[in-house]
């Protein structure tokens, strides 16, 4: 898949599932095909956390949702790990603050890949920026348990800042959405919601895809 221009981006950005198999009550393929049915427009490998796979195991999960994502046409996204991201020739990668900068990764990946940031503030987007993001996550929006290592919670306020400041690169919320608390975040300017628990830990993926499906359209129709 090549990369997709900021236009394309922004769609694909609406509804991201974010997961690895310590996130799922059920295989993950299963998972994963299910939020692919309910209407995922983005997905991103994050084997992370307690009872993470590594090794052979880490590698084989990520082609097999790999190998989903190819056939549904879901561009795939691997969560900080570049080695994968070449030997894997995913569609691109995410890294946060403590990870290699933009520009480093840019430099083995090419210009035809993907690369999401995490940012937490304005000067943290314009650096990212600089460096060569193509979208930046923005959260913990709200309180989170899918990671430990969470920065404050900070509600909106970083994706109003950034508009204010006229930033406007794709934009992704992360962190304790769900489908009740989910439209501030676009209504604050974000172009989509990237969630973790709200889809693979529900016991109907496909019904919870569903319902955040619904939403983050009609919302995006209506602006
Ligand atoms: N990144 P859930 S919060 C992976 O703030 C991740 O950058 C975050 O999981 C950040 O949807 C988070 O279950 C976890 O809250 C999101």
């Amino acid at each position: 898949m090549s990369k997709p221009d900021q236009h394309q981006l922004r769609q694909y950005l609406r509804l991201y599932l974010v997961m690895g198999s310590v996130n799922c009550t059920q295989p993950p393929e299963e998972v994963l095909t299910s939020a692919i049915t309910g209407g995922i427009t983005l997905f991103q490998f994050r084997e992370k956390g307690v009872g993470a796979l590594t090794g052979q195991a880490y590698y084989q999960l990520a082609e097999s949702l790999q190998q989903i994502c190819r056939e549904h046409k879901i561009p795939f996204i691997v969560n900080d790990d570049i080695e994968l991201a070449i030997a894997l020739d995913a569609d691109g990668i995410h890294v946060g603050q403590e990870d290699i900068p933009a520009d480093q990764i840019r430099a083995r990946l090419g210009q035809n890949k993907m690369i999401g940031v995490s940012a937490h503030s304005v000067a943290e987007a314009r650096q990212a920026i600089q460096d060569g993001a193509d979208y930046l996550g923005i959260g913990p929006i709200y309180p989170t348990t899918s990671k430990a290592d969470a920065e404050a919670v900070q509600g909106t306020r970083t994706i109003t800042a950034l508009k204010n400041h006229q930033i406007h690169i794709p934009l992704v919320g992360i962190g304790g959405i769900h489908a009740d608390n989910a439209e501030p975040i676009l209504t604050a300017g974000a172009d989509g919601i990237a969630v973790i628990s709200a889809i693979a830990g529900q016991n109907n993926v496909e019904q919870a895809t569903e319902r955040l499906n619904t939403l983050t359209k009609h919302f995006i129709a209506n602006q």
